[in-house]
């Protein structure tokens, strides 16, 4: 397993997850999939910031927290229609920081990160820190339609 990967699995309960899905369709509503991201590593997905109360985000972020992660940013959902994927990045140390964490909704995917390929499922929480955050390239190949949320935190914490 590469340095800094962590993965939680049933991060949420079924019934949190739900709301979360819910909550996250509304605030979309009826938006287009764009075919192409600027950093031109996303293709057809729809995202957005994604802010809420939910008893299941603090826990998120309380764990975080224990990990080292420093403030987080507001989470952003990101939608990824059937034909969407991700290809290999390395999240841009401009805009986030030490941590990058997912929780995956909907669907499973893969996730690839540098040699390894991990299945992802609804309601895990992935975690890259270290050499999983600043080593590997991670793409997302997924299964379907599928959402997730991705915290991060603020880049004054930048090793
Ligand atoms: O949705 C995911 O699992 C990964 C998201 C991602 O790679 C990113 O936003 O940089």
């Amino acid at each position: 397993m590469i340095r800094g990967l962590r993965v939680f699995t049933e991060m949420i309960s079924q019934c949190e997850h739900d709301v979360v899905v819910r909550a996250i369709d509304l605030k979309f509503g009826k938006r287009r999939y764009e075919r192409d991201h600027w950093d031109g590593v996303i293709t057809n997905f729809r995202e957005t910031e994604f802010q809420a109360s939910f008893p299941c985000f603090e826990r998120i972020e309380e764990l975080l927290q224990s990990l080292g992660a420093g403030k987080l940013q507001t989470p952003h959902a990101l939608d990824l229609a059937p034909n969407g994927h991700i290809d290999p990045h390395i999240d841009s140390v401009k805009f986030s920081g030490s941590t990058v964490a997912v929780l995956s909704l909907v669907n499973a995917a893969t996730l690839r990160l540098g040699p390894s390929e991990l299945r992802v499922e609804p309601r895990s929480l992935y975690v890259l820190q270290d050499e999983a955050r600043y080593d590997h390239e991670h793409a997302i190949l997924p299964e379907g339609r599928r959402l997730s949320l991705i915290f991060r935190d603020e880049v004054a914490s930048e090793r």
